[in-house]
């Protein structure tokens, strides 16, 4: 069996190039986890998931609890075994999601009583229970149950939320039962004040993790200040654990992450924008249900090697967008993934070269070049 462990395989600046390896296979990082939420990558088959070149993939606490149920997925095999993907699983803990989507919450020092968005039934969530759920769906990395204020928000109130999530830190990882190759991460909260974030690091590192998720970001303050939190945070943070930033991003916001050393993220950005007829590309975005594209015979993309691209034109996918075919979102989403997958592939192999303020470079001048 192998242990649970961040090996570090080069850094450039502070950008860091590794293989995450767990009880389900090896991961190289910095590495971007496709979401999926209820136990599927939206509109895709786990083989076509695999095919992009993803090495983990997220599922969700909050979802998976109220449908099909945490029991059922364990009776189905687990969470591996249901969705039919035998690599490494990450499950977010459910406090973000039960503030976004629940209804009629109510938040107290042990924890958070909800309805479901689904039939209204009512449901309790905390730290403990958070972690056993993880546990059958045999979560390969278990995330703490935390909270997640919307910013802007009073320092003091994002204070109060800040130690109210340390010690539900503590309480989860209490909770969790230490397997070979399986790991938890504690999650750094403080919204955008330094001194939070600070203290926050702290208490996780004393408690101790097998490695680190950045939370709190991306929920209404901007990149400025996402980054400039980023580099007074991932300083702070154990050299030897991974770096997970919450939730993140759009492909630029994945480049000022990793060269600010995070190690994994996770987005619906390329999944959703999948069915809405967005394409990311190395030239930036394409609105594919835009006139322009009717009679566009080239590919998404010349540099792409997905499905998409190797057999279809823009044309044939604004067609499908139009006719509002299924087959639409389906070929969107591998052609997004696949960008993204390679855009990893690229950030490690240029941190590998030590080349990655050259690369970064590159990569924002084509971005802010325009389609082909
Ligand atoms: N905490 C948890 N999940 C999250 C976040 C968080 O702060 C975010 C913030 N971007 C996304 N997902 N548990
Ligand atoms: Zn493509």
């Amino acid at each position: 069996m192998t242990a649970f462990n961040w090996r570090c395989e080069a850094v450039d600046g502070r950008a860091r190039a590794g293989v995450l390896e767990t009880a389900h296979g090896p991961v190289a990082t910095p590495t971007f986890m496709p979401v999926g939420t209820v136990g599927t990558v939206k509109a895709m088959t786990m083989d076509a998931v695999r095919s992009t070149g993803a090495g983990i993939v997220l599922g969700n606490t909050y979802h998976l609890m109220l449908r099909p149920g945490a029991e059922r997925v364990r009776a189905l095999g687990g969470l591996h075994r249901m969705m039919d993907w035998p690599g490494p699983i990450l499950t977010d803990s459910g406090g973000f999601q039960v503030m976004s989507l629940g209804a009629l919450r109510k938040l107290d020092q042990d924890g958070v009583t909800f309805q479901s968005h689904i039939d209204g039934s009512k449901h309790r969530l905390d730290p403990e229970r958070s972690t056993a759920i993880q546990h059958a769906l045999d979560a390969t990395i278990t995330m703490c149950f935390d909270e997640c204020p919307a910013l802007p928000a009073e320092a003091a109130a994002i204070a109060a939320s800040m130690r109210l999530s340390m010690r539900w830190a503590a309480r989860s990882r209490e909770a969790f039962v230490q397997r070979e190759g399986y790991g938890q991460f504690g999650i750094v909260q403080g919204g955008v004040e330094p001194e939070l974030r600070a203290e926050s690091a702290k208490a996780l590192c004393e408690i101790g993790f097998e490695g680190y998720a950045i939370g709190g970001l991306a929920v209404g303050e901007g990149q400025e200040l996402m980054f400039a939190t980023l580099d007074v945070t991932t300083p702070l943070l154990p050299g030897d654990k991974p770096r997970y930033l919450m939730g993140v991003g759009t492909p630029d916001d994945l480049l000022g992450g990793v060269e600010r050393g995070v190690d994994m993220f996770d987005c619906v950005m390329p999944t959703r924008a999948g069915r809405t007829a967005r394409a990311y590309t190395e030239r930036g975005t394409l609105n594919l249900r835009n006139a322009r594209f009717a009679t566009d015979a080239r590919p998404i993309s010349p540099d792409c090697d997905c499905l998409a691209c190797s057999r279809h034109s823009r044309a044939y996918l604004h067609h499908l967008f139009r006719a509002d075919e299924i087959l639409g979102p389906m070929l969107l989403t591998w052609h997004n993934l696949a960008y993204y997958q390679r855009m990893m592939r690229g950030l490690r192999a240029a941190i590998v070269a030590g080349d990655l303020a050259a690369h970064g470079a590159a990569l924002r001048a084509a971005w802010a070049q325009g389609d082909w």
